[in-house]
């Protein structure tokens, strides 16, 4: 089985531009970045979708969100608003199975998104 990308880069693998991490969360830059900030925010631990958490995980993802509300502070871009994504599944565009949180600013959205 083909090792897992993300879990590569949290390891140092694979190297990451790596903005943040503390023992649960690791938050770096996306090679695709789709606006001047695109920050992508990942679990240390392996969870492919966001189907797949657990009750043991809530803690998890209120950690996942406050470090996405620190992130956008100290990018500038909390401001003028920022946006945070979780893609879960091929319909609504996953392609990474180790969930994540897209922290995405520095330009206005639309609403809906495509
Ligand atoms: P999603 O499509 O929601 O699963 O998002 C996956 C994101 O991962 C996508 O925006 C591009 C990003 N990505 C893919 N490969 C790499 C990589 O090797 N390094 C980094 N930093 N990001 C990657």
């Amino acid at each position: 089985m083909d090792p897992c990308l993300f879990c590569s880069i949290i390891k140092g693998d694979i190297k990451g531009d790596i903005v943040y991490q503390d023992n649960s969360v690791v938050a770096f830059r996306d090679i695709s970045p789709k606006a001047p900030v695109h920050i992508l925010i990942v679990p240390r631990k392996h969870i492919e979708t966001l189907l797949d958490l657990r009750d043991e995980d809530q803690g998890l993802i209120g950690e996942i969100c406050c470090v996405a509300s620190q992130l956008a502070k100290d990018q500038g871009i909390s401001k003028d608003g920022f946006r945070l994504v979780a893609n879960c599944g091929p319909g609504a565009g996953q392609s990474v199975y180790h969930i994540h949180f897209h922290l995405l600013g520095g330009r206005p959205f639309s609403w809906p998104p495509g």
